[in-house]
């Protein structure tokens, strides 16, 4: 689905206004400063588009920003991940891979609908989503109890959250939006009362952690792919909280009994070997946010390299 299977759109995206801890704004420029570009570049062979600095969109951060419907800072939000779909949209509308370092999971409404336009556009297909996530980020504005909006993102891209104003996420069209069942979950864990409703209603498909003990992650990404279906463009939103905190502390909403590393970049390796990816996202790494700072921070970042790695193919022989 690549015409420049090669190339690569990187859009390092500086933002935590999708929830309320500092820091995971900084991941973007500690993931690319331990040498993750380079080592695309160097290692992996690509040629990467788009400049190497972060984008902290200063110049769109409204004056004031209530809360509206329960959401938090909802008109930065949304005025960031739209800039953020046109981004994306620029790389893709040209046949590139997309790589996005966030910044917290709430640009997945900006990535996800810039690349869902663009395959639109340049192949009239719909896009699947593999959200890997602790959580499912599907809750509407009124299920939500923290009223963060990363954990909204699959609501809004999906639909299932509707908003006419276009300060407010209304500028999201037709053209931009997911069919939920061309979603598919893997390693939830923490899930709302509301989001499991809103699942069940949806009929959508999701691989829990137990899904994973009782099948094992070969068969769990099997069954995935399969419900995906085998030529279908994949957007991979992979949030670094899906891994254990073992091996991925220093994250917002660490939650026990998660992904091991290698349980993480199997599944990145998996969907690399498709040839259906299209975009990969990598999100909620917070290099400020550990008990051990330093060893914790540097754990956490270097899992998030190997994730993307693996998903741009440095394990295949
Ligand atoms: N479900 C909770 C909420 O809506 C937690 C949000 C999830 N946090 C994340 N996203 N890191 O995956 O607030
Ligand atoms: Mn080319
Ligand atoms: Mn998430
Ligand atoms: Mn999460």
């Amino acid at each position: 689905f690549l015409s420049h299977p090669e190339d690569i759109g990187v859009v390092a995206v500086g933002f935590s206004g999708g929830q309320g801890k500092a820091g995971v704004d900084a991941a973007p420029s500690a993931l690319i400063e331990s040498g993750l570009l380079t080592q695309l570049r160097d290692e992996l062979n690509y040629k990467l588009h788009g400049d190497d600095k972060v984008n902290a969109y200063n110049d769109l951060v409204p004056k004031d920003d209530p809360p509206f419907r329960n959401m938090k800072n909802p008109g930065t939000v949304s005025a960031v991940t739209q800039r953020l779909s046109e981004q994306v949209y620029s790389h893709a509308k040209e046949g590139r891979m997309v790589l996005t370092l966030g910044g917290d999971h709430s640009i997945a409404i900006g990535t996800i609908a810039g690349s869902a336009k663009a395959i639109r556009e340049r192949l009239g297909r719909e896009i699947a989503v593999i959200w890997v996530d602790a959580h499912a980020d599907i809750n509407t504005p009124e299920t939500s109890d923290s009223g963060n909006i990363h954990g909204m993102p699959v609501a809004f891209v999906s639909g299932l959250a509707k908003e006419e104003k276009p300060e407010y996420f209304g500028w999201l069209k037709p053209e931009h939006m997911l069919n939920v069942s061309k979603l598919v979950y893997i390693g939830l864990r923490d899930v709302d009362a509301g989001e499991k409703r809103i699942l069940r209603e949806n009929g959508i498909r999701a691989f829990s952690m137990f899904d994973i003990d009782r099948y094992g992650i070969g068969r769990v990404v099997e069954m995935a792919l399969a419900h995906i279906g085998n030529d279908t463009p994949i957007h991979l939103s992979f949030d670094v909280d899906a891994l254990d905190p073992m091996w991925a502390p220093s994250t917002g909403t660490p939650v026990r009994g998660g992904l091991t590393l290698r349980e993480g970049d199997f599944i990145c390796e998996s969907v690399h070997l498709t040839g259906n990816l299209v975009a990969v996202d990598l999100v909620e790494v917070n290099p400020s946010l550990a008990a051990d700072r330093e060893a914790e921070a540097a754990e956490t970042i270097r899992a998030g390299c190997s994730l993307v790695r693996c998903a741009l193919g440095e394990s295949l022989l």
